[in-house]
């Protein structure tokens, strides 16, 4: 019954993957001589390694046009509201993350072999976009024109920067609790706080207050069992059409 419950669901799971095709599956902004020359030019495991099972993923991404759109408290109980739902959704562990005013860092480790980590960052950014959506358009209707553009479909609300980010996978320790670090470092550095604690919108977090929605994280214990297997392999990757803005 134990085998059945836990490890069945996962291989139903895997066989549904398998079907959409989901390791293979390529941002959809590259062109198609893009995507050939991915294909040609790349040794296979750097091709697959977006969605590598056993990885941690590093993901940073922007406001639309880098305009601080998450200084609002309201605002980012929306992305905490949306990060919860997706983690339970796609069976992401969410290790750390920081809410800056017009970026966000998240680590995420994904709980099932076979998993996408795009899917779970467009549930993330759905989410918050259609709140933000609904409450400008009746509480500030020019800032919804203002973040509008025109598109061959038509207009389309933009809350969040084009594409897909920027992803690192992350594959030891060492650099789990480096990249850790830097996440609740930047609003040190960026001066907001003197220390990483005391930024309520992040993992560092600490001070308590009573209005404020947190999201908890999940431990790291124990995520890289294979350790010594591919260490020290991680590397940014910078995705298509999108350099890489924050080195804060
Ligand atoms: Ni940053």
């Amino acid at each position: 019954m134990f085998v059945r419950v836990f490890f069945g669901r996962a291989a139903g799971n895997r066989r549904r993957a398998n079907a959409q095709g989901i390791q293979r599956r390529i941002p959809l902004s590259r062109t198609r001589s893009q995507l050939f020359m991915t294909q040609m030019d790349l040794p296979r495991k750097h091709f697959n390694r977006f969605n590598d099972p056993g990885h941690a993923h590093a993901l940073t991404f922007s406001c639309n046009g880098r305009l601080p759109l998450l200084s609002r408290d309201r605002t980012r109980v929306w992305l905490i509201n949306a990060l919860e739902a997706a983690r339970l959704k796609y069976r992401f562990a969410i290790l750390a993350y920081v809410i800056m005013p017009e970026h966000v860092h998240l680590l995420v480790y994904p709980r099932e072999e076979q998993y996408d980590v795009s899917a779970f960052l467009k549930a993330v950014k759905q989410a918050v976009a259609r709140k933000a959506k609904h409450f400008l358009a009746i509480e500030a209707p020019e800032w919804l024109q203002r973040l509008s553009v025109r598109t061959p479909e038509g207009k389309v609300f933009r809350f969040w920067q084009q594409g897909p980010g920027f992803d690192s996978n992350i594959t030891s320790m060492e650099t789990l609790r480096r990249q850790i670090e830097y996440i609740h470092y930047n609003p040190v550095r960026r001066g907001l706080v003197d220390v990483p604690g005391a930024w309520l919108w992040s993992s560092a977090g600490t001070m308590e207050s009573g209005r404020i929605r947190r999201l908890i994280v999940d431990p790291i214990d124990g995520i890289f069992p294979q350790e010594t297997a591919c260490a020290e392999t991680e590397s940014g990757r910078p995705s298509v059409g999108q350099k890489d803005t924050d080195k804060e």
